[in-house]
């Protein structure tokens, strides 16, 4: 019998990217159920070309589901989770809420595959897309160099805010649109959306022709959620407890894939040819390091595809033992739905 899956959070944005990528990878899977809040149950939605009608969420619906995978918001996981976890499958949750509980494996299939298979709660969690973006080259490194510090700078794309965050991004390009003004005197921008949209945006600050330096919700000491994050799910998915993590997470303009500057310290020398040889040979990165003739990654290049891509590679002219690099990877692919679907494949080939 091929396994029955659930995509909980069907109609969302990375719920969308999921059933595209279910559709056309190999197909393991018996029934695909989908299941989405009360609003939207009875929709017609495409999954492997046919239409599947949308299930509300209820504990029911996961009756004979081997694995769920739940891309919802964090206080919906919170409640759901446990229920469905109990109900018999095994649940892969995308939110934030059980990803540093220590009976929850918190899993990358390239870099701690093996503890998908420790799961006291029934549940596997899923890392925040920030960074995944950067855990299969960084874990490649790290597993012949040893890690020791990370200083990351993120460039954040709009989706990683979900369906919103597009919507907003283009409502106010269009608002600014033909004036070709607009972005040189202090205040323009922001009233030029006054006068043409509604203040609600899922974003603290107009995000047309702007960065961000925020992501996430305020933790104490200044720290936005993104870049707390960040520090403990690396530790945790490359098992370094005590590895040193800082970070800025920065929202700019880009529709979706997040880019990372990453500064790298390893236990011993590393030069730029172990990186090119260590990331060449790490089945789902893509080495893009030729700066001489204008080649690195860049958002707009990459999205849409599964891999990591890395360049700008270089070593620290004042930090020994340290790389800098350069990371795009599709928040919402690897970043989301596609370490998902690889680890549901993962555990389902011991069902
Ligand atoms: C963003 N990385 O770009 C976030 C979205 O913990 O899974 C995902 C939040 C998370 O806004």
């Amino acid at each position: 019998r091929k396994p029955t899956l659930a995509l909980v959070g069907a109609t969302g944005a990375v719920g969308t990217v999921m059933r595209e990528l279910v559709s056309t990878r190999d197909d393991i899977w018996g029934e695909i159920r989908l299941v989405a809040s009360a609003r939207s149950a009875g929709k017609l939605l495409q999954v492997r070309g046919e239409d599947v009608v949308v299930q509300a969420l209820t504990p029911e619906v996961f009756d004979g589901v081997d694995i769920a995978i739940f891309d919802v918001p964090d206080e919906v996981s919170a409640e759901w989770v446990p229920i469905a976890a109990s109900r018999g499958p095994i649940v892969i949750d995308k939110s934030g809420t059980f990803r540093m509980d220590p009976d929850v494996p918190l899993v990358v299939p390239e870099v701690n595959p093996r503890d998908a298979f420790n799961r006291p709660r029934n549940i596997i969690s899923t890392p925040n897309c920030t960074t995944l973006s950067m855990m299969a080259g960084i874990g490649a490194l790290h597993a012949e160099f040893t890690l020791k510090e990370l200083v990351v700078a993120s460039y954040q794309a709009v989706s990683g805010a979900g369906v919103a965050g597009p919507a907003r991004l283009y409502d106010e390009i269009e608002a600014l649109a033909g004036d070709r003004t607009v972005g040189s005197t202090v205040g323009d921008v922001r009233k030029a959306l006054a006068n043409k949209l509604s203040d609600d945006s899922p974003f603290p600050a107009p995000i047309a022709f702007n960065v961000i330096p925020w992501a996430g919700s305020y933790k104490e000491g200044g720290w936005a959620s993104e870049e707390l994050k960040l520090r403990n799910e690396s530790r945790k998915i490359l098992g370094i407890p005590d590895l040193k993590v800082s970070a800025t997470c920065v929202r700019v303009p880009v529709v979706t894939t997040h880019s990372l500057a990453v500064h790298a310290r390893f236990e011993r020398e590393i030069t730029v040819a172990d990186a090119h040889r260590i990331l060449e040979a790490a089945p789902t990165v893509v080495l893009v390091d030729d700066p001489q003739n204008g080649v690195w990654p860049t958002p707009i290049d990459v999205v849409g595809t599964d891999p990591t891509y890395i360049g700008r590679i270089r070593q620290a002219v004042d930090f020994p033992n340290t790389l800098d690099l350069f990371v795009c990877g599709d928040n919402l692919r690897k970043g989301a739905a596609l370490n998902a679907a690889e680890i549901a494949e993962l555990v389902a080939s011991e069902l």
